[in-house]
Parts: C-alpha cells; sequence; structure tokens
C-alpha cells in the first residue's frame, strides 16, 4: 500500500455496495479507519450539503480522506490507490489492464442497473416506477451477470488465478442480485464464485439491506 495513510471512510447510513467494497479491501488488509455515516435519504442527503461536497463535489460516498488530508472519491479509484503494491492488485500491466477492464465494466455495464434495481426494491419506492423501467434494469442486469457467467465459466476469479480488486468490485452489488429479482440459476458460475468470496482471509461481512 502506499505510504499516504487512509484514515476516514465516508459511507452511508443504509447499506451501500459502492462502500462495502471499500471495506472489504480494508479488512482483507487489516487496515483500521474511522467511518462517518452521512445520510443519504434525507432531504436534501446530507451527501449533498455544503460541509460534504467541499470534500467530494460530486456529492458521493464513499469518501476516503487519508492522513495527508486528501479526499479519495469512486469506489474503483479508491480499490485502485488501496491495493497499490499488495496482493489485491496484479503486478503486471495486462493484469492491470484486465483488472481496470472488470471495474469499468462494473461501473457502466452492471453497477446501474443491479445496484439501482437494489436501491429501489429497498428505499427507492419500486411501486412508483414504471414497468418500462424496471424491465429496462432488469434486461441490463441479467446481460451484465451472463457476462460475468461467461468468464468464470473458464477463469476462478475475475484477473487470472487470484482473488482482487475486480472480483470485490463485482461483488458488492452481484451478492444482492438474486434478491432483488435476478434469474440467478442461470449463471451457475457467478453463483458459485459468490460461496467463495466469504471465504477469503478477513472477509468483513456486511448486510446489504
Ligand atoms: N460511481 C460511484 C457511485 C457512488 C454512489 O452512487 N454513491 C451513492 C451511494 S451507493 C451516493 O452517495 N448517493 C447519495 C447521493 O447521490 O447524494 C462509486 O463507485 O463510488
Amino acid at each position: 500500500m502506499a505510504t499516504v495513510r487512509p484514515v476516514r471512510l465516508y459511507e452511508s447510513s443504509i447499506p451501500s455496495g459502492n462502500a462495502h467494497k471499500v471495506r472489504l479491501l480494508l479488512g482483507h488488509l487489516g487496515v483500521e479507519v474511522q467511518r462517518v455515516q452521512l445520510d443519504i435519504l434525507a432531504d436534501p442527503p446530507e451527501t449533498r450539503q455544503p460541509a460534504f461536497l467541499a470534500k467530494n463535489p460530486n456529492g458521493r460516498i464513499p469518501l476516503l480522506e487519508l492522513d495527508d488530508g486528501t479526499y479519495l472519491a469512486e469506489s474503483g479509484a479508491i480499490l485502485w490507490f488501496l491495493a497499490h503494491g499488495t496482493p489485491y492488485a496484479p503486478d503486471d500491466a495486462v493484469g492491470q489492464g484486465k483488472a481496470l477492464q472488470w471495474m469499468f465494466f462494473e461501473q457502466y455495464s452492471h453497477e446501474p442497473h443491479v445496484a439501482v434495481l437494489k436501491f429501489w426494491t429497498y428505499w427507492g419506492g419500486l411501486h412508483r416506477k414504471s414497468s418500462r423501467q424496471i424491465a429496462r434494469l432488469k434486461k441490463g442486469g441479467q446481460a451484465a451477470l451472463g457476462v460475468m457467467e461467461e468468464h468464470l465459466e473458464h477463469h476462478p476469479w475475475f484477473t487470472g488465478e487470484r482473488y482482487g480488486i475486480a472480483d470485490i468490485a463485482l461483488f458488492a452489488y452481484t451478492r444482492s442480485a438474486g434478491d432483488v429479482g435476478f434469474d440467478m440459476q442461470a449463471v451457475p458460475s457467478v453463483v458459485d464464485w459468490l460461496h467463495r468470496i466469504p471465504q477469503q482471509p478477513g472477509y468483513t461481512h456486511f448486510d446489504p439491506r
């Protein structure tokens, strides 16, 4: 890990998969930080109030504070920073490219479907959404799960032979996919992968709802 140390993690009062990614990696690394919870269901959310916007103008958690006063936002960037020089990040250029490939996939093709449907289901008024809106998320999320299945049929983890940050990034919301209506029977290799992650040393349990 880098010489600058993480000191504080800003997360939400409701369980956030994006924050869980960071807590998972901190747990694997045995690094403790102070946790600050913000109410993102308030009106306006605490993440959109001036005190927090001064730290992250994008108004979102997770946000990691470092001991030199730096604030680091975006779950993937935080994972990348924390994993630097540890076994959780590949040490070769191709492996690093592959890790980023899956982390960008998570942000563009997976999280906007699976995480949003999870949020609507538990906190965001699913009953007020149109069947068309819900169908769009289900289609996109199921397609992303299919892409993961295709990979995991042939590989144990998302970056080669070792569990790492790409797995952590994808685990955070995939673990809730079955509970919010995605078809997990269609993706047995994903289900097997989900079961292997809590067996990793330093795994941090996190109630997803
Ligand atoms: N791309 C960001 C997404 C972060 C995000 O959507 N955070 C949500 C909680 S999971 C949030 O802060 N919502 C409060 C808000 O938007 O005001 C990441 O991966 O960290």
